[in-house]
């Protein structure tokens, strides 16, 4: 956000110096780059090894470094989540042969929506909880910002808010316990396709504060991931319309104890290495209305 209160589209260098861009979002200069027949990245070097900053990472007002259209998102692609969803669905009879357990095994992933640009959320903006839920988690995931083709532009971290009990209940409830105001955080950067070697050696940390006290952490590795990412693109967008822009969550791999429910106040942390942290409070979505 600039000084005029204004989005305004930035660069940040490895060292966190911000450098303003000339283009209004992020899909703008991913056109501008297709039209001149070069890299995203190629174009943003050029950009900024013309441009003086002085300004500090730490200056600025972080938003949503892109309004994706739609956010969906994969399930069950860590052994961690399907453990943790079995506990949910068998009260913790653990040797159960579960839903979860075939769609770990399954050739189809699970992939399902989950939300639009006007519930999605940016760094700093609070996560809302559910009011009729007693068990909430965060689920800290890379995200996936692709095009209409589903060719990836970039990486993002994202907050894929979850209600264990209300999908632990029944499974027909999975909108229910995913979907509602600000259950979805995306940011704080997006990292180019070009930039990165190798996603799957990306590493996801997770932690959670409460009054000022380090709850939770927790941390895992793209690379312990079931499936690949293409494969979970593939099935997003087969016979499927989608924008420019769209993000796919690909799963969590970080799950906080079973006794532990978010609670109104709480600070939460998303880190992806080389992206960034992704940091939200948490509030009650009773108290804004
Ligand atoms: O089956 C429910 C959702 C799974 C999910 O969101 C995840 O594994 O991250
Ligand atoms: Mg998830």
């Amino acid at each position: 956000v600039n000084d005029r209160n204004q989005k305004q589209l930035a660069a940040v260098s490895i060292d966190n110096i911000v450098f303003d861009l000339p283009y209004s979002d992020f899909m703008a200069i991913v056109y501008h780059a297709r039209e001149q027949g070069k890299s995203t990245l190629q174009v943003v070097s050029d950009l900024v090894s013309k441009i003086e900053s002085k300004k500090q990472l730490e200056e600025v007002n972080l938003t949503t470094p892109i309004d994706a259209p739609e956010v969906w998102a994969a399930g069950v692609t860590y052994e961690k989540s399907k453990e943790a969803r079995n506990y949910e669905a068998t009260q913790g009879k653990l040797d159960s042969n579960t839903f979860y357990d075939k769609v770990y095994d399954a050739e189809r992933p699970e992939i399902f929506f989950k939300s639009t640009a006007a519930r999605t959320v940016g760094p700093n903006d609070p996560v809302y909880l559910r009011s009729d839920s007693n068990w909430q988690i965060p689920e800290p995931e890379l995200g996936l910002v692709i095009d209409s083709e589903g060719a990836v532009l970039g990486y993002i971290a994202g907050n894929d808010m979850s209600c264990r009990d209300i999908e632990g209940e029944n499974p027909l409830y999975l909108p229910q316990a995913k979907i509602w105001k600000n259950s979805c955080s995306i940011g704080p950067a997006i990292l180019l396709k070009e930039a990165v070697e190798d996603p799957y050696q990306l590493k996801i940390i997770c932690r959670i504060y409460r009054n000022d006290e380090k709850l939770f952490d927790g941390e895992a590795k793209v690379g312990q991931l079931k499936r690949t990412l293409n494969e979970l693109i593939g099935y997003l967008i087969r016979d499927n319309a989608i924008f420019d822009g769209t993000v796919l969550l690909t799963g969590t791999c970080v799950v906080p104890p079973n006794e532990f429910t978010l609670s109104d106040g709480d600070q939460i942390e998303v880190e992806i290495s080389d992206i960034g942290i992704l940091q939200n409070p948490v509030r009650l979505a009773s108290a804004t209305v």
